[in-house]
């Protein structure tokens, strides 16, 4: 183990000791393991309630039964949707993009701020968990006002967003580290990729937590007695389109800078990673307002700007397609894969990091085609609030960023507890599982969003003759969502078992280190635990100017603006003053 760890340190470290380093090194695995813990561990209640949704859209509604843990089914989707969508991708992030450019860079990183932002996150967590259980606080997780839920709620959330944008200072300092040992070079791959995820996240948050700060928090206390609700969901979309991003990045970060060297090549293209995240965070920004098309208020002009604006979007995700999928083919030629397709049969499928990975890269084609669907304004109207909505993003961020985690922890696990998996086969049966459940459950969910089955309805509450009446005639794709959701509680269950099972009771064996991929004629030690190139050999011309991060988030901060204050503006002089609701 010894021999990895300092394998892997091959750059400056800013331990001054041998057993120092050896102590800070453990602390840091047990700080990542704790990150992944927490993660999972709501990800294990959040997707245990999940299939519960998918069988109401079947006409089963399992909720009088759960009584008296789950009051309504609006109460079991707050829970889904905060746990899932907040938690688990908060937790397993902030440990990833700290632990990933640590190891990349061989510096320890603050150890005390990332107990905070932990500390922060689980006191955060530990009030969303009080607020939604006592069913105080059935609000969904974009917490629209002007529906109300108690103050543990709004606290809770404040708490955890500003836990989750605490990764950035520790992240430039690690980085300020390494660059005052080696002057002039850019920022190795990882860490840079990480870094520009931190800065968009960091000014994304500027939006919610204005809303919570200003507006829900003071409100929920009594100390305002009304808030805006036009004003607030358009502080929230201010956040809530860049999460999406939030959400993915960490996950290209692991399809980028790992898994090329995962299924045996090379990175094709480290310019474009860079590219890619750096459009990622400038694009981010101003398009929130796309999920407003059906609110008032704002002007049709900024409705067709917005729409053009967010298919930018699509730029960096065509990019990644063709440097991943281009990467993927090296890799499988490299193993002997002939002719058009034959890559893509000997890419190493028994690996199940590799296997969840490529196969979470598939969701993703469904994923993007019916994000442009949403993301324009016309089409938007035919499947806006359907559970087409929902179909669309459980092929993003439900299987896209859920699957790349799981990936992620097949080698993590291992690398942090020096314990093998329990078994290889179960993970495998869980990555597929986990592709089918998420595949039929969305077709079905898009499918029947065209029949016009409205999302965030307890419709298995309905008598039996009106359930008929109004959604028999999607009740075939209703059945595939049931379906899904069935095989994804196998899933889930398989996942767990292999997560669990390994952290409490795998054999003991060496660690396996951090697998960095390498860059096609970049420098070997993006590679950290590749020997350091000779200084000055060379970074590209893209590169270089990509390294000036802060000139991109000024850019990013002027188009954000550019795109709000016209907006925002019309609202600030019209205000309208709603008092809480409660509704179940
Ligand atoms: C175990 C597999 C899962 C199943 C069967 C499932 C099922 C569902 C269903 C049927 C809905 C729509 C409910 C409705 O609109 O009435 C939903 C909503 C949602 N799901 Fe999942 N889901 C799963 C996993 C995930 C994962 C992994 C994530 C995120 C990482 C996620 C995030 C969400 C979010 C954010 C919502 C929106 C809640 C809302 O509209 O308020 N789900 N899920
Ligand atoms: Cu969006």
């Amino acid at each position: 183990m010894n021999i990895q760890v300092a394998a892997q340190a091959t750059g400056p470290r800013a331990d001054t000791g041998r057993d120092a380093g050896i102590g800070r090194d453990a602390a840091m695995r047990r700080m990542m393991l704790a990150f992944l813990v927490a993660g999972f561990g709501a990800l294990l209640v959040g997707a245990t309630i999940g299939p519960l949704q998918a069988l109401n859209y079947a006409g089963i509604n399992a909720y009088p039964s759960l009584r008296p843990l789950l009051q309504t089914y609006y109460q079991g989707l707050t829970i889904h949707g905060v746990l899932n969508g907040y938690v688990f991708t908060f937790f397993v992030t902030c440990g990833l993009l700290v632990y990933l450019p640590a190891r990349e860079l061989g510096v320890t990183p603050g150890l005390a701020p990332w107990r905070a932002c932990f500390g922060l996150m689980a006191a955060g967590t530990a009030c969303l968990l009080y607020a939604m259980f006592d069913n105080s606080s059935s609000v969904l997780w974009t917490f629209y006002p002007p529906l109300k839920g108690s103050p543990f709620f709004y606290f809770g959330m404040t708490l955890l967003t500003i836990g989750s944008t605490m990764p950035l200072p520790i992240l430039l300092a690690m980085r300020a580290t390494w660059k005052r040992a080696r002057p002039g070079q850019v920022t190795p791959l990882v860490t840079y990729m990480s870094l520009v995820t931190m800065l968009m996240w960091v000014m994304a948050g500027i939006g919610a937590l204005a809303e919570l700060v200003l507006q829900l928090d003071p409100w929920s206390i009594g100390l305002i007695a009304a808030v805006d609700p036009i004003i607030d969901r358009t502080l929230f979309w201010l956040t809530g389109h860049p999460i999406v991003y939030f959400w993915l990045m960490p996950a290209y970060i692991s399809w980028y800078g790992l898994l090329s060297r995962q299924a045996g090549g090379k990175l094709v293209s480290d310019p474009m990673a860079r590219l890619t995240f750096a459009l990622l965070m400038v694009f981010a920004l101003p398009v929130g307002t796309h999920h407003q098309f059906a609110d008032p208020g704002f002007s049709q002009v900024w409705r067709g700007i917005l729409v053009v604006l967010t298919m930018s979007v699509a730029m960096p995700s065509l990019i990644t397609a063709f440097t991943l999928g281009l990467s993927l083919e090296y890799a499988g030629r490299l193993r002997g894969g002939t002719g058009l397709f034959g890559w893509f049969r000997a890419l190493p499928w028994g690996d199940p990091s590799v296997a969840a990975q490529v196969l979470a890269a598939v969701t993703f084609i469904l994923g993007g085609a019916t994000g442009i669907v949403n993301g324009s304004w016309q089409l938007d109207a035919i499947v806006h609030n359907t559970i087409f909505v929902p179909g669309h993003f459980h092929v993003t961020v439900g299987s896209v960023t859920a699957m790349t985690f799981m990936a992620i922890t097949f080698w993590m696990v291992p690398h942090l507890t020096g314990r093998r998996l329990v078994s290889r086969r179960l993970a495998l049966a869980a990555a597929w599982l986990w592709f089918a459940g998420m595949m039929l459950f969305a077709v079905g969910m898009q499918w029947a969003g065209l029949y016009g089955v409205p999302r965030r309805a307890w419709i298995s509450a309905l008598p039996h003759g009106t359930y008929h009446a109004l959604y028999g005639a999607a009740s075939v794709p209703l059945a595939l969502v049931a379906a899904g959701g069935v095989v994804l509680w196998l899933a889930t269950y398989a996942f767990f078992a292999v997560f669990f099972g390994t952290i409490l009771f795998g054999r003991r064996a060496a660690p396996p280190p951090v697998p960095f991929a390498q860059a096609i004629g970049g420098p070997a030690d993006h590679a950290i635990d590749a020997p350091p190139s000779p200084a000055g050999a060379g970074p590209s011309p893209l590169a270089r100017a990509l390294e000036h991060v802060w000139i991109l988030a000024g850019v990013t901060l002027v188009a954000a603006a550019a795109a709000y204050v016209p907006i925002l503006w019309p609202f600030l002089h019209h205000v309208t003053r709603a008092p809480g609701w409660v509704l179940w």
